[in-house]
C-alpha cells in the first residue's frame, strides 16, 4: 500500500492533527502570544531530536533513500538556526524545560529505532506531511505568524516530503497503519499541548 493512501484509511485523526484548532488560530491571528510560544519552544526541541533520529536512520537507510534523508538533516541544522533566530525575536529560552509531549515524542522517535527500516521511514514521511498538510491550512496565516506558514508550505518543502513519501514506499514497513495512526496521534497532543499552555 502506499503511503499517500493512509491519510484517506485513517480520516479522523489525520483531520485531528492537520485541521488542529491551534492552526486556526494561527490563520485567524487569535492564538494567544503564550502558546505559541510554548509551541515554539518545544517544537524546536522536537526538530533537535528528530535530527538525531533522522542520523540514526540514515545509518540504516538503503541506498535509494540515502539523499533524501542526508539532504533533510542538513535542512534540520538549517532548521535550528532559523528556530534560534525565532526564539531571539520573541526573546524565548530555548533551553527551557522539555514538556511530557515532547518527551513522549522523543521516545516514540527512539522505538522506532528498533522497528524494520520500512516502519521508521512511513514514520518520518508522517511527521512531516502532518506538518505540510496542517500548515497549509493555515494559509496565509495572521501577518505576525506568516513567517511560520510560509516555512513549511514552500514548494521546497512539498518537494522534501514528495521525496520521503517515494522513499517510504520503496521499503514496505510492518505495519503502516499502526505506526502511521500513533505519529498522528503524538502530533495531535503536541498541538493540543499548545493550546493547554494558553
Ligand atoms: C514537524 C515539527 C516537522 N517541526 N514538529 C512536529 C511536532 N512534527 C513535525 O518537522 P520539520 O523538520 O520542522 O519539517
Amino acid at each position: 500500500m502506499p503511503v499517500a493512501e493512509l491519510p484517506s484509511r485513517h480520516p479522523d485523526p489525520w483531520r485531528a492533527a492537520t485541521r488542529h484548532p491551534f492552526l486556526d488560530a494561527v490563520r485567524d491571528g487569535t492564538v494567544p502570544a503564550a502558546a505559541f510560544d510554548t509551541w515554539l519552544v518545544q517544537d524546536a526541541r522536537f526538530v533537535s531530536d528528530l535530527l538525531a533520529f533522522q542520523a540514526r536512520l540514515l545509518a540504516r537507510a538503503p541506498r535509494p533513500a540515502q539523499a533524501v534523508l542526508a539532504g533533510g538533516l542538513v535542512a534540520l541544522v538549517d532548521e535550528l538556526s532559523w528556530f534560534e533566530e525565532q526564539a531571539a525575536v520573541r526573546g524565548l529560552d530555548l533551553d527551557a524545560a522539555v514538556l511530557p509531549v515532547t518527551a513522549a515524542y522523543a521516545g516514540l522517535l527512539g522505538r522506532l529505532d528498533a522497528t524494520d527500516v520500512g516502519t521508521a521511514l512511513t514514520a518520518l514521511w508522517t511527521i512531516e506531511r502532518t506538518y505540510l498538510d496542517a500548515w497549509s491550512a493555515a494559509r496565509p496565516g495572521a501577518p505576525e505568524y506568516r513567517g511560520f506558514v510560509e516555512h513549511w508550505t514552500q514548494p521546497g518543502f512539498a518537494g522534501y516530503v514528495a521525496g520521503l513519501e517515494a522513499a517510504a514506499d520503496g521499503v514496505p514497513a510492518a505495519d503502516a497503519d499502526a505506526v502511521f495512526t500513533e505519529v498522528v496521534a503524538a502530533e495531535v497532543a503536541f498541538w493540543d499541548m499548545a493550546v493547554e499552555a494558553a
